[in-house]
Formats: C-alpha cells, structure tokens, sequence
C-alpha cells in the first residue's frame, strides 16, 4: 500500500488500539500507518470491495482533517484520493479536448445498515456498509475526445506543484472520493447527498504562469520569493490604485464599504507571518477609519470564545487561505452574524469561499514555507483597505496622498533594499553559529521585529524573539551584555527619540547592534557594529522595507547553517490541522 497523506487523524490512538486487539503490528507511531493497516484490515473482511470503497469505509472511521492518496499492489493502475478539511485537487492532461468540461457525481443509493456479525470491524462505533454501494451511473464520459484517449492525472494540494505538467484541474470537496480506475476514467463520489451538493465539480483552467512557480537562477523558492517584492507589490496594487487622481478600489470589497464604515469595530484575525501583517497595519487603520481595531492570534482568539457582534466586521487574513485555525475563527464569526472579510493569496481557497467579501492579495504563489512575498502583499491589501475607507475624509486627504505617493515609490525601493545582498551575507557569516538573536524596535516597526524573529526562528533554528523596544526594561534589558546578537531598527519617525533611548540602553550594556535605519542618518549609526541603510519612505510603509534585510538574514543564515531553506523541519506550507 502507498498512501500520500497530509494533515492529522485526531482519533488515531482509537483505531490504533482497535487493529491491536485485532492482531495488527505497527512499526511506527505515525497517524498515517493506522491508515494502511485500517484498509488492510477492511480488505481482509471484505475481499469483494473496490478499491475505492474500501477507502470509503476507512474515511467514515477517521476523525480530523486530511488529503489523502492511495495507491495498492492489490488494485494495479488504480488511484483513489480524498479529502477532509485539507485542500486536494486532480489535475487533468490529455493530447485533445475532453468530452466534457464538469465531472458528475455519482452518489450511494443506499446505506446498508452493518449487520451485527460484522460489527467487529467498527473501531469506534460508525457504521460501515456491509454490501458493495450501488451507485446511480455518469451521464457523461470524462475521456478525451478522439482516437487518443490517452489522459494523466496529477494529485496535489496546490496548483503550483502541477502547474508545470497541466493547467486543468478539478478542485475537490470535503468527502469527495475521487478514483481513477483501470480504463483510465475518472470518477467522483460521494456516500451521502446533500442539499448543498452541486451535483458536479467543474474543470478550472489555471491562470498560472510556469516561470512563476519554477527557481529559475535562485536556490530555493524562499530566495526567489524575497527578490520577487518589487514585482509582487505592484500587481497586488495593479488595477486598484490611480496614483495620479490618488483613489484606491478594491472591486472584492466596494459594495460593502458603507456598512464596514458603519460597524461597531474592526477585527484582524490570522495566524503567524499574517498576524505579523495585522500588527502592521493596526495602527494605520485606527488612524484612517477611525474605528477600534482588535488584532487577534485566531487559536488564542477561539480559546477565548470572545464576544462578537452583528455589526463587527472581521477579517481573515490568510496566505493559503486554509489555515484551519483561521477557518474556525471565521465559522464562528459568521456564525453570530458579523460581516467576513477575507485577505488571502489563493484564489477559491476557503477562507476565500466562505468570506462574504474580501481582497486577493495577488502576490502570486509562494512556494517556501517561510512567507515573504505574501508578508509585504498583506500589508500593502491593508494599507489599501484604510484608504479606501476614508476616501471621503476631507482631513484625511493629506495622509492618504502622502501614502499612496509612497506606494508609487515602493518597488524601486524595494529594489534598492535587495541591494544590500552581499553586505547581508557577510553580516550573517558573524551571527550564525550563535545561539540567539535579538531584534528590536518600536511603533511601526515591531512588527518588523516579529516578522523576522519568526524568519530567523523558523528556516535556521536559532532562537529569535521580536522584542518591542518600550518593553526592554521590563524585563529583556537583562538578556542585553556584550555577547548577546541584536538587531536594531531605528527609523526616523514619531517614536526614533526613544528608539535612540532605547538604544542607548543597550550600548550602555555593552551590547553592539547592528542597526537598520535610514540611509545617511549618521545619528543611530554610530552605535552600531555594522548598519544597514534603508530608503526612508511613509512611517506606516517602513516596515515593508526594513522586513526585507531581517528576510535576508534569516536566508543567509539558514544557508550557512545548512538548513533546508524551502522546506524547514516540522513545519508545513499551509497548516490545515488545529
Ligand atoms: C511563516 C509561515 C506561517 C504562516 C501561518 C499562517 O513564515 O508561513 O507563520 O504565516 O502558518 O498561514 P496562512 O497565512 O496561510 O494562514
């Protein structure tokens, strides 16, 4: 047996505990093991089945969220493929056009009832089919047309890892059970009807670019991701901003732009780099709409069961959009009648799906697992979002020239950041066999400090903590002697004179920083033991500028260290299990 599997079985200790007692051996502790050795053991009570009911009959006994993928010595040329909660999709190539641009679904015609002999295969009580299911038949050939039938099928969660084989694919449902048999056809099934069922699964033509999702002369997707920024911020601005009459639409989200300016308080909700970008935005939406803004981690947010209101307005931001922590916050959200706003990179996601309305950051696919692209794509969706908002503030007119003139400016910016490479690396050459690093500052830049402790901590395993600087001496002051790496930004804006401050602070213990701050300010920069110079854009931009040498360093060092860059240890690119 060859499964493919990705997320988590929750009631894994049950079934493990059942096929014990029923004689089998296990050679891991992995959830995935139960898996096989649960369709073995169905496969020994019913040698009759079809591969594909068989892995009806082991989904119906798990519990948790999962994609998964079978293969058998038994069924030779037979894949079969499901999902619960985790992101699947099929993709199709064939040398001619298919008959059909939908696949119907075939569903049971009846549920037999397990007879009382048979119960022994039940690990926690579900009821299991006894017979074979009877299935109403496809009304269509899905095969191509013409004397070439010839077709290939590629399974994965996200169209980027196909994209370069075909651009047609299915995207599959919760409980779809996808099965390619000998002839070569696929079909799709489902045990149960539903009212909500659509009957069908169309077949979506990609908009993907190969080039987009290959390394090209980079070496790992993360290093191509960060040297992409110039270029993904502007089609995520592309289409919604005219910087010369200085207005901002965001066609996801216009038709409800009266009620949001209406609501009782804004809410920002996600998890890990996409919290990051909440924080980084918090302060400029409180500035432009004038509304409270709650910022929420979603796991903290649901342990909370926090209070939430009809006239809330709560967005999900979510690179993936699968994040199953900040799906759940959004149910929950929905379920007491707030309006959802969803922020995500992958178009019918979903978050995506069940938002009433929202924002396609468009930074393209981010292929690492540490997001780059996707960190400065949230931010600048947001940034848009404030200003959208407050259009018809006269007072605000100002500020929101100020910004949009920096949005203009940003990607040769960016682009100047990037050219800090070299200097990066030989900075990284003295930080990374050290245990832990430090970074500092404040206002809009704590963010920043978030961010790229969560680089560093995440590609190199380093310890890395983002501290903000008002908080040194309370408690990290203590952590501060000649020894200790730290990072400092220190960036001319409302809060630079207690940066200095604070940085004074840390001098004054023998620490030596490096510092970033703005090109040519000498003043930070004679504290500090090596200083990387960033352009100076709007306050609520900075962070999109100095984020990127704490991405720099976070790759220098993990390349140093030898660490796989794209694909860090235990972590997954989109975490769809609690
Ligand atoms: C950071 C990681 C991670 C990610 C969260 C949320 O580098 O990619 O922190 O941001 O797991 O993921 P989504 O943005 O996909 O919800």
């Amino acid at each position: 047996m060859w499964i493919s599997f990705a997320g988590i079985i929750t009631n894994y200790k049950d079934v493990k505990q059942f096929l014990v007692q029923k004689g089998h051996k296990f050679r891991s502790d992995t959830d995935t093991e139960i898996i096989a050795k649960l369709i073995k053991h169905i496969h020994g009570l019913h040698p009759n089945y079809s591969f594909r009911e068989l892995v009806e009959q082991v989904i119906q006994q798990l519990e948790g969220a999962f994609a998964l993928c079978f293969k058998s010595m038994h069924f030779p040329g037979e894949v079969v493929a499901t999902r619960r909660g985790s992101p699947l999709l099929v993709g199709i190539k064939t040398k001619t056009k298919l008959a059909t641009d939908h696949i119907p679904i075939l569903y049971s015609k009846e549920h037999s009832k397990l007879k009382d002999t048979q119960s022994d295969h039940r690990p926690h009580g579900h009821e299991i089919p006894a017979h074979g299911l009877a299935r109403s038949q496809s009304t269509s050939e899905f095969l191509p047309q013409g004397d070439n039938k010839e077709v290939e099928y590629f399974f994965a969660s996200d169209a980027s890892a196909i994209i370069e084989h075909t651009d047609r694919v299915i995207y599959l449902l919760d409980d779809d059970v996808a099965s390619v048999e000998k002839e070569g056809v696929l079909k799709i099934h489902r045990l149960k009807r539903t009212l909500e069922d659509t009957h069908a699964r169309e077949i979506t033509t990609l908009k993907m670019e190969i080039q987009q999702i290959m390394k090209g002369n980079f070496s790992s997707f993360m290093q191509k991701e960060i040297f992409e920024q110039p270029e993904s911020v502007v089609t995520t601005m592309r289409g919604r901003i005219n910087f010369d009459s200085e207005t901002v639409v965001l066609g996801g989200i216009k038709d409800y732009i009266g009620e949001i300016r209406r609501c009782r308080r804004l809410l920002l909700i996600a998890c890990g780099t996409s919290y990051n970008s909440a924080i980084a935005t918090r302060q400029l939406l409180e500035e432009l709409t004038e509304l409270p803004v709650m910022v929420d981690l979603a796991s903290d947010f649901l342990d909370r069961n926090t209070p939430i209101f009809r006239d809330d307005v709560c967005f999900f931001i979510s690179q993936s959009g699968e994040t199953a922590d900040t799906l759940m916050a959004l149910r929950y959200c929905k379920q007491r009648g707030a309006l959802i706003v969803g922020i995500t990179n992958t178009v019918g996601s979903s978050i995506c799906r069940e938002s009433h309305c929202g924002v396609h950051i468009n930074a393209g696919p981010e292929i690492g697992v540490a997001s780059t692209k996707a960190y400065t794509s949230q931010i600048i969706s947001l940034v848009m979002f404030a200003l959208m908002v407050s259009e018809d503030r006269i007072s605000a007119q100002p500020r929101r020239s100020e910004i949009i003139q920096g949005l203009r400016n940003l990607p040769d910016q960016i682009k100047e950041v990037l050219e800090l490479d070299s200097k990066i690396q030989e900075i990284s050459k003295k930080v990374f066999e050290k245990k832990s690093l430090l970074v500092l500052g404040r206002g809009y830049n704590y963010a920043t400090c978030l961010e790229g402790a969560l680089k560093i901590k995440e590609i190199t395993y380093m310890h890395s903590e983002g501290i903000l600087a008002g908080e040194l001496k309370h408690g990290p002051l203590a952590l501060v002697d000649k020894g200790m790496p730290i990072i400092m930004i220190c960036t001319r804006d409302n809060v630079f004179v207690k940066c200095m401050n604070a940085l004074q602070q840390v001098t004054a213990r023998e620490g030596r920083p490096i510092l970033i701050c703005h090109k040519n300010d000498q003043e930070p920069q004679k504290y500090g033991s090596s200083v990387l110079e960033v352009p100076k854009t709007v306050d609520c931009l900075q962070g999109i500028l100095t984020v990127i040498p704490l991405q720099l360093v976070s790759y220098h060092v993990a390349v140093l260290k030898g660490c796989n860059v794209d694909c860090p240890r235990n972590l997954a690119k989109s975490v769809t299990v609690e």
